[in-house]
């Protein structure tokens, strides 16, 4: 049973630049989980694509880990032996209930680090599988290519990439109509049109969404030779990259 989200559920007179701290953490799943359209699913087939592509003593990273879905999902289903997650995440408060969350799990065959850092910062090695389940997202544009090409140049061949993320698009059109289906989606799940629009302020300087083809040609461009969509709910996709 996890705490409901009623974060903007109040009117603010000024809404602040939304940031992942002690308030978020504690509300977090039920959070993600009515505001990002398939994200259990994503979760639960970032646990197959590891199953699949995990190699023995290597270094899988779940990048912008937040409470460990995705590292619990991974380690829940790798069979290669002597491998080791590294879950990081730049929020203090995120970090320390991650490693509660990872402490009570009872999967231990894979090792797990939960580093506080920045993703841009830590430095990548015998890398067979990163998972950047929407976090790409709240990089500074400039930074998204180099932090890409720091990941592909430490992976192994055969290694993979996963990365979930909110997109825009380049028709207006499609665009005005898939977010107004996504909010639409969010007042289904219980959220107040107040929440909804205060939640988008708080993201609008926080969350900068690319579209689908700026998402492909750049991983081509860091060296990415194949690269799928394999799935996608209005504005919120996830794609698969292999070296
Ligand atoms: C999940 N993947 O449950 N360095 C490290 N962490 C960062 C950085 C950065 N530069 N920028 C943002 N974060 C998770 C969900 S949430 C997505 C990911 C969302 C972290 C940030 O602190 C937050 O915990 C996470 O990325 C994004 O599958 O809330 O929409």
């Amino acid at each position: 049973m996890t705490a409901k989200d009623d974060i903007f559920s109040k009117p603010l007179s000024r809404v602040e630049d939304f940031k992942f701290d002690q308030n978020v953490a504690a509300v977090f799943p039920d959070m993600i989980k009515r505001s990002v359209p398939g994200y259990e699913n994503v979760i639960i087939m970032s646990g197959l694509f590891a199953e699949r592509f995990a190699q023995s003593g290597t270094n899988l990273y779940d990048l912008g880990c937040s409470l460990g879905a995705t590292t619990l999902a991974m380690r829940q289903r790798i069979t290669a032996e002597n491998c080791n997650i590294i879950a990081v995440d730049k929020s203090s408060d995120m970090v320390k209930r991650c490693r509660e969350i990872i402490l009570e799990d009872k999967n231990t065959t894979t090792s797990v680090d939960v580093l506080e850092a920045d993703i841009r910062d830590i430095n990548y090695s015998d890398n067979s599988m990163t998972v950047m389940n929407y976090t790409l997202q709240f990089l500074p544009p400039e930074d998204r290519k180099p932090l890409l090409q720091k990941i592909y140049d430490s992976m192994i061949p055969n290694a993979v990439l996963v990365l979930s993320e909110k997109v825009t698009f380049e028709e207006k059109k499609n665009s005005e109509l898939f977010i107004d289906i996504y909010h639409a989606w969010k007042a289904h799940n219980g959220y107040t049109e107040m929440e909804i629009q205060q939640k988008r302020n708080a993201l609008e300087n926080v969350l900068i969404p690319d579209t689908i083809p700026q998402h492909i040609q750049r991983l081509e461009k860091v060296g990415f030779k194949r690269c799928e969509l394999w799935f996608q709910c209005f504005n919120f996709m996830s794609m698969v990259a292999f070296k």
